[in-house]
């Protein structure tokens, strides 16, 4: 028989391959050094941390699937997660700003791009020189990206672009903007372009006093007919499915991301209910403490079990996007459940951001959302189950 480790139920770490148990311990060693000793600050204050993103290419962090002759790591879909895993430890923030960069701005660049667009904003990004941002949503366009209206003109060689995108990411202080918009000169067809900051009529205001996701910094891109060359088009792509192809590999990075923060909610939970007596005895020691621990446990070990499963099958190219649908739901949903346990078995503590399970969880309310929302990954399940589609 073999020994029980509560923290690693199913032996994850026997199911990893010798490099990607060094990436993974190399993100856990930058995230608990760098990324924890900022964080409560950086939440409370709502801090824009730009300065991550160098630190975080000189970690390797960034990048992690893209060929290492474009600066990335070479590595492989399952080390990319394990990187989302620890940082999301710390805060799911600190890991949207780092899956941004590199599912939904290095992804596209590298698989929809010229060879001079790689060779142009690849290294920079994977070193985080530079700072990307995934303009999709659109405040008339949540859900339904379909109905966006930022469109692209035909302007001699190249396109004048128009339109408002909110919500994004890393938006206020970025350099690269990969915009999607329908372009005329396409058939009205979605295409996706690459901007720069400093180019005339763009523009990413800052969205103030969010309550969730305080330490990742989000904006807007409103685009005032900015006029862009030819090579500004990403060549390769065209239609719904080259942002959707950037939003599996985002989605699938989240999946493993949230078990992250929920093994966090979980180690707190556990040590609170050892350390914290009340009737005379800890907490840990009542049945309904130990009821609650055993259903985080068991959800983080299932969660994990399940993005590992995907994570090979992208690295085999044998996934398909409702597998994704399936970890990024799940998981995503699991999460906030268990952070919001952890919340109440903190008590009164728990609503203090020193103990930091409060965060996690109103963190984990923008991650259920974004990338899909927890309903619309249920309906893109339901569509595959049944065959009919119920958006
Ligand atoms: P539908 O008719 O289903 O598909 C249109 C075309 O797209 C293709 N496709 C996909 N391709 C690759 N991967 C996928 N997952 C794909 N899903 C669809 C599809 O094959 C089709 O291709 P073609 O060639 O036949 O045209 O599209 P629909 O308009 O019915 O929409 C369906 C729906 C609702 C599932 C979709 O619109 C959706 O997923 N909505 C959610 C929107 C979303 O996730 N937005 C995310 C914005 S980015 C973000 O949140 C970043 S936060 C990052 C951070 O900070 O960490
Ligand atoms: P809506 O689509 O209006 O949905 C509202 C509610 O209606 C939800 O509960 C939804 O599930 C439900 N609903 C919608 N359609 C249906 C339906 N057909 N049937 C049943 N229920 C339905 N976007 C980017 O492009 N880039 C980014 O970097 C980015 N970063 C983000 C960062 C943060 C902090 C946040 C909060 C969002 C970010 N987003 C980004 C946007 C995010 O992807 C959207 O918020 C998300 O896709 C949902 O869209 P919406 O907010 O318009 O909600």
């Amino acid at each position: 028989m073999a020994p029980f480790n509560w923290e690693d139920p199913f032996d994850l770490e026997s199911q990893l391959t010798e490099e990607e148990r060094m990436i993974r311990d190399a993100a856990h060693g930058f995230a608990q050094s760098e990324l924890q000793p900022r964080v409560i600050e950086g939440f409370a204050n709502e801090v824009d941390a730009p300065e991550l993103f160098p630190l975080m290419g000189r970690a390797g962090l960034l990048g992690a699937t893209v060929p290492e002759e474009y600066g990335g790591a070479g590595a492989g879909y399952v080390a990319y997660g394990l990187i989302a895993r620890e940082i999301e430890r710390v805060d799911s923030g600190y890991r949207s700003m780092a899956s941004v960069q590199s599912s939904l701005v290095m992804y596209p660049i590298h698989a929809y791009g010229s060879e001079e667009q790689r060779r142009k904003y690849l290294p920079g990004l994977a070193s985080g020189e530079l700072i990307g941002c995934f303009g999709l949503t659109e405040p008339d366009a949540g859900s339904d990206p379909a109905g966006m209206k930022t469109v692209a003109k035909k302007n001699g060689d190249g396109y004048v672009i128009s339109g408002s995108k909110t919500w994004i990411s890393n938006a206020p202080f970025a350099d690269v903007f990969v915009v999607w918009a329908k372009s005329e000169a396409h058939g009205g067809g979605i295409r996706g372009f690459i901007l720069e900051k400093g180019m005339e009529g763009l523009s990413a205001p800052k969205i103030e006093g969010k309550l969730s996701l305080r330490a990742s910094t989000t904006g807007m891109i409103v685009m005032d007919e900015v006029k862009v060359g030819a090579d500004a088009l990403l060549p390769n792509v065209q239609g719904l499915k080259g942002p959707f192809g950037c939003l599996n590999r985002a989605r699938y990075g989240i999946s493993w991301g949230a078990m992250g923060a929920a093994e966090f909610c979980l180690h707190a939970a556990r040590q609170y209910g050892l350390d914290r007596h009340q009737f005379g005895v800890p907490l840990a020691s009542k049945q309904i403490y130990q009821l609650k621990l055993a259903n985080m446990m068991s959800e983080i070990a299932l969660g994990l079990q399940g993005s590992l499963r995907v994570g090979r099958l992208m690295d085999e190219g044998r996934f398909a996007p409702d597998m994704i649908s399936i970890v990024k739901r799940n998981n995503v949903g699991k999460a906030l459940d268990i952070a919001r346990w952890a919340r109440d078995m903190h008590g009164g503590n728990g609503i203090s951001g020193e103990y930091q399970v409060i965060r996690h969880m109103v963190n984990l309310e923008t991650v259920n959302t974004y990338e899909g929302t927890h309903d619309v990954h249920a309906l893109i399940l339901g569509r595959a189950i049944t065959g009919i589609s119920a958006f």
